[in-house]
């Protein structure tokens, strides 16, 4: 397995329960090690250009509104095969659905407010982590055992 970079944001949702600390001790343990981290309020032509694959679906106007109504924590996760691992802790896109002991089962409350984003490809991680981070923003190294 390779050293991948995927892109993780904590939602609005989960700055308001108070759990930043709580899933990011899930990436930690699972060896997803935040590279880059930062707070941010995003403008809605940030979360449209962001969800710009989304523009055509139903959903979309209620997702950027979400996603605009309260600070998220954008985060550039680094792991063995970090973009599949990350969405395994993720769990299901509606919660109902997520497997027990996920990010999404735990925390949140809808398919809308779904706690966490995560990128889907290795392709689309690429994508995503530029879209926020600049490469000089990107700080790895390794946990010490
Ligand atoms: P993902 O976040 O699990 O990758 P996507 O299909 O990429 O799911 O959808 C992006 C986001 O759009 C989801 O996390 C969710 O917040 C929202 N979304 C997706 N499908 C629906 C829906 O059917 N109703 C409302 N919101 C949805
Ligand atoms: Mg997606």
């Amino acid at each position: 397995m390779a050293i991948e970079r995927t892109l993780s944001i904590l939602k609005p949702d989960a700055l308001e329960k108070g759990a930043i600390g709580k899933i990011i001790s899930r990436f930690e343990h699972a060896g997803l090690i935040p590279i880059a981290v930062r707070l941010q309020h995003l403008s809605t032509k940030e979360a449209e250009g962001f969800y710009a694959v989304h523009k055509d679906r139903p959903f979309f106007k209620d997702l950027v509104s979400f996603m605009t109504s309260g600070p998220v924590v954008l985060m550039c996760l680094e792991g063995e095969n970090a973009v599949a691992k990350n969405r395994e802790l993720m769990g299901a896109t509606d919660p109902k659905k997520a497997a027990p002991g996920t990010i999404r089962a735990d925390f949140a409350k809808s398919i809308d407010a779904n706690t966490v984003h995560g990128s889907d490809s290795l392709e689309n991680a690429k994508v995503e982590v530029s879209y926020f981070f600049r490469t000089t923003e990107l700080f790895s190294y390794s946990h010490k055992k």
